[in-house]
């Protein structure tokens, strides 16, 4: 009798042994599975390259996320057509219009619902991708958006999100004073029980200040930031979900569309087919360049994500925990520009990527001008707080020799200053950061083709008449354009005028040109850097070495323009006031 009981205790703990090795087995198997070789798994190629900081996941599957039905609606705006007002509406437009810089007054006849074409590559429907995405908090910041306008931002996102995918809706108000933005919102966002969530600075702080406090209030793993005047468009959240998902230092940027600022038509940026992405020149005014043959070869289809060197800033999703890690923005950098440099800069350099993601699209309004200003945060005029910024973030992450290309672009910015930027140098060095040489080789290798490096300012400041003191002048007026002489304010601007040691005269990111009908604002020739331009120092005459005239004043009518040369008319002699910081 004992011999059997001993013999079936011993048997059942064989069983036992055999289960709990088993089970250890399949643990350890579901655990370092490895995604790319499922060859269900039709994102191999998109999300290969698991980096070393990977915490494996488990798979649990792959699903398509695309929407079951067509949004068929109809009504004014609806599938992302231009909305029209009534001539009787014209003071509502024109109000809109200055407190907004957009037509609210068209927005609010708009459905917070409503419905906009899309407008990615047709593949993009036939991707799958994991269904253990990461959850999300997508944080909107703003201050004294449009109503209708931030509304239907949440809308769009809350139609176009997998529920399971989207923690919350966070809305952090950075210290609105319009009156339905500061009392109203509480109550319309109760109904979607808890899924939006506000939060309100008690002062402004600027949207850099504020996204990062976002950040640490979110509570989903992965933080998508948009603008609060935006649209998603279908199924816009797993595409930009699926790289993180396999390497957590990856900030991915969908692309954006526009949304007309006066009937809120939405619009593909560009063929579909065409991809861009984001770089700089050497003032740091962001530009986009077509994407080098070298990266579009690196991939198998062509609606897969693509390398880019930085982004326009308002849009994209990074992994919460990475973000904060990476010291989210400096917390030196004021109210507006230059965060999408120093956080691309920081990102590359300390051993992360940016990917650009064609299947992830969402609309934006880019404004007719500003409406707000900085607050008190800003002591100083819009202008000179980004360029501040500007250096703060080159004066971090520049070398010696590229740091002297922003300042001889931007020679006034020697002189602003930039505050402490101790922290951000030991952040970077913390990291284990590489140089921005090494960026520049690597990653933004297609700048230089666009922006060569600049010869230095042979000489810059205001260009003074001697006939009449008054300064070359822009008046503000984009290329092309006649420029004029106006009374020299001392503030540089547009009467900032450079010339480089290779004959190019320059104002801001543009250069001046002469042809028969006068002295003009025109593009710089994308990939030159140098001019016509020769001034001679004793007889103060700019010369235009092509035309052999110089430039000259009509003592009448002031007109500009290009004459043969007379050392001795006080009409054709220039001389380049240095400007005195303000
Ligand atoms: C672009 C970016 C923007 C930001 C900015 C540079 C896109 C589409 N937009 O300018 O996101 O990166 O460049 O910094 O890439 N806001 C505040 N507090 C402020 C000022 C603005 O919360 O003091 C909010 C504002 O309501 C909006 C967001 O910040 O939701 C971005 O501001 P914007 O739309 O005026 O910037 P934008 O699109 O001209
Ligand atoms: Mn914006």
């Amino acid at each position: 009798m004992s011999f059997v009981v001993y013999l079936s205790r011993r048997s059942r703990t064989i069983r036992l042994l055999v289960f709990g090795v088993i089970l250890v087995l399949v643990i350890y198997l579901l655990a370092t599975y490895d995604k790319d070789t499922n060859s269900n798994f039709r994102l191999a190629r998109l999300t290969q390259n698991l980096g070393e900081r990977q915490v494996p996941r488990l798979i649990t599957g792959l699903g398509n996320f695309e929407p079951k039905e067509i949004e068929d609606r109809d009504g004014p705006g609806e599938k992302g057509a231009a909305h029209h007002l009534q001539p009787s509406q014209q003071n509502d437009i024109d109000q809109s219009e200055s407190d907004y810089g957009m037509c609210v007054a068209c927005s609010d006849e708009i459905s917070l619902d409503r419905s906009i074409l899309d407008t990615r590559l047709p593949e993009c429907a036939h991707w799958d991708y994991p269904t253990d995405l990461p959850t999300t908090s997508v944080i909107i910041v703003f201050h004294n958006e449009g109503w209708s306008v931030l509304l239907r931002t949440v809308h769009s996102v809350l139609n176009r999100t997998p529920k399971y995918l989207l923690k919350e809706v966070l809305l952090v108000d950075d210290f609105s004073d319009k009156e339905n933005l500061k009392y109203d919102l509480e109550k319309y966002i109760e109904q979607f029980d808890g899924k939006v969530r506000l939060i309100r600075n008690s002062q402004r702080e600027g949207l850099i200040r504020t996204r990062s406090r976002g950040a640490v209030e979110a509570r989903g793993e992965v933080i998508v930031y948009l603008d609060a005047h935006c649209e998603v468009n279908t199924n816009w959240l797993p595409p930009l979900l699926a790289p993180i998902y396999r390497d957590r230092t990856i900030m991915t940027v969908p692309i954006i569309d526009g949304i007309d600022h006066k009937t809120f038509e939405y619009r593909p940026v560009y063929g579909e087919d065409r991809h861009f992405r984001g770089i700089f020149e050497w003032g740091m005014l962001y530009k986009e360049n077509e994407v080098p043959e070298r990266e579009l070869k690196s991939r198998k289809h062509n609606s897969e994500p693509y390398k880019s060197p930085t982004h326009a800033g308002g849009l994209f999703a990074i992994d919460r925990k990475y973000f904060l890690e990476i010291g989210s923005y400096d917390p030196g950098l004021l109210v507006w520009g230059g965060e999408n440099f120093e956080l691309s800069f920081k990102i590359w350099q300390c051993g992360g990527k940016i990917e650009w993601v064609p299947c992830s699209r969402v609309g934006h309004v880019y404004r007719s001008f500003m409406p707000y200003n900085f607050g008190k945060l800003a002591q100083k005029k819009k202008g000179s707080l980004i360029t501040i910024n500007y250096k703060r973030v080159i004066e971090t992450w520049f070398d010696e020799k590229h740091k002297e290309f922003f300042y001889t672009r931007e020679p006034m910015a020697r002189f602003l200053d930039m505050g402490d930027i101790s922290e951000q140098l030991a952040l970077k060095d913390r990291l284990g950061c590489k140089n921005f040489q090494w960026y520049m080789d690597n990653v933004a290798y297609d700048v230089l083709e666009k922006y060569p490096e600049l010869p230095p300012n042979v000489h810059f400041g205001e260009l003074r008449s001697v006939a009449v003191t008054k300064c070359l002048d822009t008046l503000g007026h984009g290329p092309p354009s006649l420029m004029a002489v106006q009374h020299c304010h001392g503030f540089g601007n547009n009467q900032l005028i450079r010339l480089n040691a290779k004959g190019q005269l320059g104002v801001g990111e543009r250069c001046i040109e002469a042809d028969a009908q006068g002295i003009k604002l025109a593009f710089c020739r994308l990939g030159t850097v140098d001019g016509p331009w020769l001034y001679d120092e004793s007889s103060h005459t700019l010369m235009h070495r092509v035309h052999k005239k110089c430039m000259a004043l009509h003592p009448q009518t002031s007109h500009l323009s290009l004459m043969p040369c007379d050392v001795n008319n006080a009409y054709q002699q220039w001389v380049f006031k240095p400007l005195t910081p303000k």
